[in-house]
């Protein structure tokens, strides 16, 4: 069984965010072992952006009738999943997000008739933002419960599910991971003259989508207290909900000058290579892809005592955990590394330590690798 080629259904949301990212990379290099890759969603994962060996995407159509008030993707999803069960004989599917996507795959089981394993990985928000409401509370549960097998990318995310939601199932951590010879300290010099960043200015990053839970103003405010201390450029990368408080604020606080809003970006590497820190200040985090594609690059992070952050970024090691919207505590420990030479280059080292051992891809696509092994041969 363990060098048997698996077929292997992947449905996430295909858009951008860590999840869709996490599952299309592993979904890449499941391919590049070997396995048949089958993704199944609502449009083309965005990284899957050319032509993959072993790698098929099947797009879920919602056909828009005047008698539904709200067009059925679940069901859609769920009729798509059992067709390809069917007709590539899938041996499992794995599903990131407990809601729709757990669901559908379980009625996908049902009407396939078929012995599919399902597995299904929770990723953050599903459990964190989805958990609180009662309307699906009841749902999230069955999901977790009648998967085969259930990850969650972080210990604090399952320690959260089981406060908030209690399922009678135990839960994997299976760490997430990015691909290091994508994410890779280069030569990004040109973009400092690009965006006009002179060589003694310290270069700060933030990136994210720009929702509220993200605390983008704290970055924001964060940085006003170092480029007090030092010459220092912000680059905002990422767009959302949020973007015209932010720039709101950026205004008033008189930092235009300093902050360069550079929107959604697909050469993060470059962006994070040309950068001395990382701030990500959030108010919930299962993880931290952001955190964990900028220590690859070499940039040591600050980040909040919030959810699984903790688990990404070691305090001291390769960056400093603050406490949430601690605005001067935060600046403080920016300041102080930024200005000492050594430490900085330390932690920066360690950073791409720390990334290639704990979360190095060969080992977290193994993990999942053995789950799926494990699940079809019974044990
Ligand atoms: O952070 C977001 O709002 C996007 C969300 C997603 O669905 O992509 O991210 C979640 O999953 C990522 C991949 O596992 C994690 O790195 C993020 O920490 C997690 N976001 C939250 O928990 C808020």
């Amino acid at each position: 069984m363990k060098n048997k080629k698996l077929k292997i259904g992947i449905t996430c949301y295909p858009t951008v965010g860590g999840s869709g990212v996490v599952a299309t990379e592993l979904g890449k290099m499941l391919a590049e072992k070997g396995h048949e890759i089958h993704f199944i969603s609502s449009s083309l994962p965005f990284r899957l952006n050319r032509m993959y060996h072993n790698i098929f995407y099947h797009q879920v159509e919602v056909n828009h009738y005047s008698v539904f008030q709200y067009a059925p993707y679940d069901i859609a999803l769920a009729s798509k999943m059992a067709e390809i069960i069917k007709r590539e004989k899938l041996d499992l599917l794995h599903v990131h997000y407990a809601v729709p996507h757990a669901i559908c795959a379980i009625l996908a089981k049902q009407m396939s008739g078929r012995d599919v394993k399902i597995v299904t990985t929770l990723h953050g928000t599903d459990i964190t933002v989805l958990g609180y409401d009662s309307s699906l509370s009841d749902a999230i549960k069955f999901g977790i419960e009648q998967s085969d097998a259930v990850t969650a990318v972080s210990n604090a995310l399952i320690a959260q599910t089981y406060d908030l939601i209690n399922p009678d199932q135990s839960i994997i951590p299976v760490y997430n991971f990015i691909d290091q010879r994508i994410y890779r300290k280069q030569d990004s010099t040109y973009l400092r003259e690009e965006f006009g960043i002179a060589n003694d200015e310290k270069v700060i990053i933030h990136v994210s989508n720009f929702r509220g839970v993200k605390r983008v103003p704290d970055v924001v405010k964060s940085f006003a207290r170092i480029s007090e201390k030092m010459k220092a450029k912000l680059l905002l990368v990422g767009d959302g909900p949020q973007m015209n408080t932010v720039a709101q604020l950026v205004e008033n606080m008189g930092l235009s000058e300093k902050v360069l809003f550079l929107g959604k970006q697909d050469n993060l590497a470059e962006l994070y290579s040309l950068s001395d820190l990382m701030l990500l200040l959030s108010e919930k985090e299962s993880f931290g892809l952001v955190a964990l594609e900028a220590m690859a690059c070499g940039v040591p992070c600050i980040g909040t005592n919030v959810g699984g952050i903790p688990e990404v970024i070691s305090d001291g090691e390769n960056g400093f955990i603050c406490e949430l919207g601690d605005i001067h505590g935060i600046a403080d420990k920016a300041v102080a590394l930024l200005n000492d030479k050594e430490l900085h280059q330390m932690f920066s080292e360690h950073a791409v330590s720390t990334v290639r051992t704990s979360f190095n891809a060969n080992k977290v696509v193994s993990e999942y690798e053995q789950i799926y092994y494990q699940l079809l041969s019974g044990d």
